[in-house]
């Protein structure tokens, strides 16, 4: 499912674009069965799931698969790796929004202080930093939709082209948004949103009773200094 010169050039130019029907019913089926298996172990519906390739064997695997690579691949220019999974999710029990925000962090297997990354964290059990923007340019998510994700039914909206801006100051986020153009991005299951993880976004709550599933998958082919590895090579 090679990507199109106009999808390119769109992530490029936006910082987002979709990827209709990447899946099959069948393909997400899987995929379902492999992140609720893992979910149930980990006391049930949780809204959202860290570390996923840690332990989900399936979707490391396709995280791994020729058709995604290939496609991260062609955005990228170089073949990237797998570099972290999350997955999100809304329900009428977990009803969350998220605010606008850049996607400014990415996982590394050990902590070495190394000039420019910074401030460090660590999630469920994983070391957490801020690269520097270099870095952050040779990454591309994957937002694989299991479920489908009508406007209403909180769908991720992209200040368009904000990707261009570098880091922006989170207090100065919602001034700095004012009168630009934000575009609202339904899917529906089996699609792929890819989106560069400086473009500002946000996401509302649901309105109808239904799962929002969205698993991110992120990829770069960034070569990391100072002994730094990727954790999820
Ligand atoms: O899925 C969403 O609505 C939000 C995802 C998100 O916050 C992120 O990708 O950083």
């Amino acid at each position: 499912m090679p990507a199109t010169t106009s999808q390119t050039s769109q992530l490029k130019a936006d910082g987002f674009s979709t990827f209709p029907n990447v899946f099959d019913t069948d393909e997400i089926a899987k995929i379902e069965t492999a992140i609720e298996n893992y979910r149930q172990s980990q006391s049930g519906k949780l809204p959202g799931l860290r570390n996923i390739f840690s332990h989900c064997p399936e979707i490391k695997a396709l995280a791994q698969s020729v058709k995604l690579i290939d496609l991260a691949t062609e955005i990228l220019g170089e073949k990237p790796v797998p570099i972290n999974a999350t997955l999100f999710d809304k329900t009428e029990e977990s009803n969350w929004y998220v605010t606008w925000h850049q996607d400014r962090s990415i996982v590394v297997k050990d902590k070495i202080e190394t000039p420019g990354f910074g401030p460090w964290s660590i999630k469920d059990k994983m070391n957490y930093v801020q690269p520097p923007f270099q870095i952050l340019e040779k990454v591309v998510a994957f937002r694989i939709h299991i479920d489908n994700c009508p406007e209403q039914n909180g769908a991720i909206k992209f200040v368009k082209g904000s990707h261009k801006h570098g880091f922006i100051d989170p207090e100065q986020i919602n001034k700095w948004r004012d009168g630009k153009e934000v575009v609202l991005c339904p899917a529906k299951a089996g699609d792929i949103i890819a989106m560069h993880p400086l473009i500002l976004h946000a996401s509302s709550q649901v309105l109808e009773p239904t799962n929002r599933r969205v698993l991110h998958i992120e990829y770069s082919n960034a070569k990391l200094p100072n002994g730094l590895e990727w954790l999820f090579p």
